[in-house]
């Protein structure tokens, strides 16, 4: 790698999603040179990427928030109970704006590698274009649902008409009147966009291989009262938020169902329902660990599409039966179910009759079946958490890639760090968390951890930090540990990577919960940054051993 720029810098950030933002904030104020490199060209991240008509966060707009600053947090109104994707995009211009971080950002440039210079003791990093930039730390902040991916089916380029995936979705208005369309994949991006898409399109086709359990959203226009309820005393709110399971306020119930009669449990079921969104997930303690439990909540949900869907055998077909409810994201909709009403709309079952390959004019599965279509709309989801991560050449100690260290699946401590690899970090990385939580509140706390680490390093006259292998070793034995104490490994989900061929199944979040991470990390610095070996700017350890 030459180095073609004389640029150098302390902290070097990939993305400008919320993550990315938030942390270039903090390391101005902790005065700290940062610079963030971004592929797209304007910030927001996953919200950037995916404009698929019907994406909405599934999180609350009062939570899905930055809660670090109080005038930020009283002053921006949602609309909507759950805000849209271009709402969430703009509020993400409106942080870029206010806080005029766009100075510190390039954008359209793309980082491809990051080699460790163990003599200097920093990083060498290289965008696609080849430039070069030196720095002592480098932070990934690029997601964990932000490599898009087409399944690799024979004669995709054969196809004569127009393809989507719902993560890489045009800038401009997409228009299916009067098309016949087909959409692949039932996961939370094909539940939000087929509504959607079905009132448009001519004819709609629904590719299914596993149906999902999906929860009515009840959307609806922001409540003053409650947004009201929320801006008195949000500060003292998001503390408590972040001290709880999920990082959201008011949606889990510490009763357990085994210990409830069955027709109270039906009745809190239906209470959810009604209430709506991803707190149904919520309604007893043991949903996710008790399988007893967990049939009673799908058999609910079931019941539920059944009672929505007017052809028994279409209903029986959009039915969950091969994972328990929650093991696979739970997805959440505006009238999916009632979708399949409609005289347009079309459900394949692909499960037992696999899509073979695109022809010229449209898809082919099972044996022989054919059907033309003037568009496809790929709902096929991502290279979760670890996909991103490894697709850029990042090389450690020794020359060690991050992919070959991470061949039988990911190896973290705290998921912020992975030995051998010296001041890189990653937030929301495999091994917290994240994908289980509401992202902005994993978001802040990793921010803010990292940045607090640095502040230490800093003013201990420090200059690397490193995860130690034995430290790790036991993180990813511990978060294994819980998940396993769980029904999460009995589906074959992307937080499993068993949507990619090939990729490793291991659970990959942390699963012991928001507010108790916090703590194991607070603990962790608070013990001189325990189970990590610092050193000073010779590269010669000095603490924490
Ligand atoms: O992707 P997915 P997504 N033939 O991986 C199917 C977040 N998100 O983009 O289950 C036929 O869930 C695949 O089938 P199967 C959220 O965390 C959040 O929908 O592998 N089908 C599946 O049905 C979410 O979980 C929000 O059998 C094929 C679908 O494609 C995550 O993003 C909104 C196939 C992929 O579903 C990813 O969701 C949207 C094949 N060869 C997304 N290959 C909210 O906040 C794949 N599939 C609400």
């Amino acid at each position: 790698m030459t180095k073609s720029t004389p640029r150098a810098l302390d902290v070097l950030i990939v993305g400008a999603g919320f993550a990315g933002m938030y942390l270039l904030h903090r390391m101005r104020q902790a005065g700290l040179s940062a610079h963030v490199y971004e592929a797209a060209d304007g910030v927001g991240g996953t919200w950037y990427w995916n404009r698929y008509p019907g994406a909405r966060c599934d999180v609350e707009s009062m939570q899905y928030s930055f809660g670090w600053d109080e005038a930020l947090q009283q002053e921006w109104k949602w609309s909507e109970r759950f805000a849209g994707q271009p709402e969430i995009l703009q509020y993400a211009n409106h942080v870029a704006d206010r806080y005029d971080l766009r100075r510190d950002i390039t954008f359209e440039t793309r980082i491809s590698a990051a080699r460790y210079d163990e003599e200097a003791g920093s990083w060498d990093v290289r965008t696609e274009a080849g430039e070069t930039i030196t720095c002592r730390y480098v932070v990934m902040a690029t997601g964990c649902l932000s490599t898009a991916r087409i399944p690799d089916f024979p004669g995709l380029a054969d196809f004569k008409g127009r393809t989507f995936h719902t993560g890489w979705w045009p800038h401009h208005p997409v228009d299916f009147t009067g098309r016949r369309v087909a959409v692949v994949g039932t996961g939370s991006s094909a539940i939000q966009s087929i509504p959607v898409i079905a009132e448009q399109a001519a004819q709609l086709t629904v590719f299914q291989r596993t149906p999902n359990f999906s929860i009515p959203t009840r959307n609806g226009p922001m409540d003053d009262a409650y947004e009201g309820w929320w801006k008195d005393g949000y500060a003292r709110k998001r503390v408590e938020a972040r001290a709880t399971r999920t990082g959201i306020l008011n949606r889990q119930s510490e009763q357990k169902a085994s210990e409830t009669p069955l027709d109270e449990q039906l009745k809190i079921y239906e209470a959810r329902w009604q209430t709506g969104g991803t707190s149904f997930m919520g309604s007893f303690a043991d949903i996710v660990t008790s399988k007893a439990a967990n049939d009673v909540a799908a058999e609910f949900v079931r019941n539920k599409i059944r009672g929505l869907v007017r052809d028994p055998r279409v209903a029986e077909l959009l039915c969950p039966t091969n994972h328990p409810i929650g093991t696979k994201r739970i997805c959440v909709d505006s009238h999916y179910y009632e979708t399949y009403n409609r005289p347009n709309v079309t459900l394949v079952d692909v499960r037992n009759a696999p899509i073979t390959h695109l022809t010229e004019s449209g898809l082919a599965w099972g044996e022989g079946k054919v059907a033309a279509f003037d568009d496809i709309v790929f709902a096929t989801g991502f290279d979760a958490m670890t996909g991103t991560l490894t697709r850029v050449d990042i090389r450690g100690r020794a020359g060690q890639t991050l992919k070959d260290k991470w061949e039988g699946g990911p190896q973290t401590y705290l998921g912020l760090m992975t030995a051998g690899f010296p001041n890189l970090f990653m937030i929301t990385g495999p091994g917290s968390p994240s994908v289980l939580s509401n992202m902005m509140v994993s978001i802040e706390q990793h921010v803010d951890w990292i940045t607090d680490c640095l502040v230490h390093l800093k003013s201990h006259g420090m200059a690397g930090i490193e995860a130690r292998p034995d430290a790790e070793g036991a993180w990813v034995a511990h978060v294994n540990e819980v998940a396993h104490k769980t029904l999460y490994p009995q589906a074959n989900s992307w937080y499993m990577g068993a949507n990619i061929p090939g990729k490793p199944q291991v659970f990959m979040p942390y699963i012991g919960g928001v507010g108790t991470y916090r703590d194991k990390c607070d603990e962790v610095a608070a013990k001189g940054y325990e189970g990590f070996r610092i050193t000073g700017p010779t590269g010669v350890a000095q603490a924490a051993e």
